[in-house]
């Protein structure tokens, strides 16, 4: 039989309980082949760090067409499927299942949808966090289900507790995705514990699978939410976070120091940057395919 497609090794990551699964943040080629090498078998295209890399705001400031763009060179430069971050889906049902439809296009494995407002916000900043109508925030989701059926996976998000509507509110959203097609709920939360994701997770009796995000939850073992029966985690910024911090010290160093010498130690070789790009396997081309002189 045919290997499984990247939808379907997403399906099988995504879908299974038994098994905890980590989608690594890619933002642009570099990082999505980073992440490969490392031995991850997923990939999260993080709106933050893609806003983040083209000098945006992680607030609907880069289009849907940027967004697909990068995704484009996500794909292209891993075997791994990639979840992107669909944010809202870029305003009603009609934009969300155009986004879905062009992300399909793109080689894209699955579109993680929020029941945020557009123009969205990062969870994780200020407190004005308005929430998509349930029954709006439905169309979106039966309207991309429609579009691209099983070709890609929908993972419907809920910042129900982002926003304090509290749980009860989280998961009746949870009930009215599920029946508006998803194949999986993102519940996200702000707090530095991982309680509340917990009480969630025990209230919600894997209906779906959970699919959830520790950015600031951090210091939570995976033990439990392997525990929990949790399928999936996403470290969603943390190779974005490594480059400012890398690159902002060697900025430092090479202007205070006039002088790159002392960051040399501390800096990828070329011979690095040239095997993680495969310059090899142009060489191999170039001598099968240029004229020999
Ligand atoms: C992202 O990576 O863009 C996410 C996760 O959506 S978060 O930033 O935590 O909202
Ligand atoms: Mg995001």
């Amino acid at each position: 039989s045919a290997a499984p497609s990247l939808v379907e090794l997403l399906r099988a990551q995504i879908s299974s309980s038994s098994e905890l699964s980590f989608l690594m943040e890619a933002h642009d080629g570099l990082s999505a082949a980073i992440a490969e090498r490392a031995g991850f078998k997923g990939l999260w295209a993080s709106g933050l760090s893609i806003a983040c890399s083209l000098g945006y705001r992680d607030a609907n400031e880069a289009s849907w067409s940027h967004l697909v763009d990068v995704v484009e060179r996500i794909v292209d430069s891993s075997q791994l499927p990639v979840l992107v971050d669909g944010d809202g889906g870029f305003g009603n049902f009609n934009n969300a299942r155009l986004l879905a439809r062009k992300l399909l296009q793109r080689g894209a494995a699955g579109v993680a949808l929020e029941d945020s407002c557009f123009p969205k916000m990062n969870s994780f900043v200020g407190d004005r966090h308005p929430l998509a109508d349930i029954d709006e925030f439905s169309g979106r989701l039966r309207a991309v289900k429609d579009a691209v059926a099983d070709d890609l996976v929908l993972v419907a998000r809920i910042e129900a507790l982002i926003a304090g509507h509290g749980m009860d509110k989280a998961i009746l959203r949870a009930h009215a995705y599920a029946d508006a097609g998803a194949d999986a709920i993102l519940i996200h939360s702000r707090q530095s514990t991982a309680d509340e994701i917990l009480s969630f997770v025990n209230a919600w009796q894997n209906r779906l699978p959970i699919v959830i995000v520790p950015t600031k939850y951090y210091r939570t073992p995976v033990s439990a939410y392997r525990n929990a029966r949790i399928s999936t985690v996403i470290w969603a910024n943390h190779s974005m976070r490594a480059a400012i911090a890398a690159m902002r010290q060697v900025c430092g160093r090479i202007i205070a120091e006039e002088s790159a010498a002392s960051v040399e130690p501390n800096i990828a070789t070329l011979d690095e940057l040239f095997e993680l790009l495969r310059y090899d396997e142009l060489a191999g081309a170039e001598a099968r395919y240029l004229p020999h002189p």
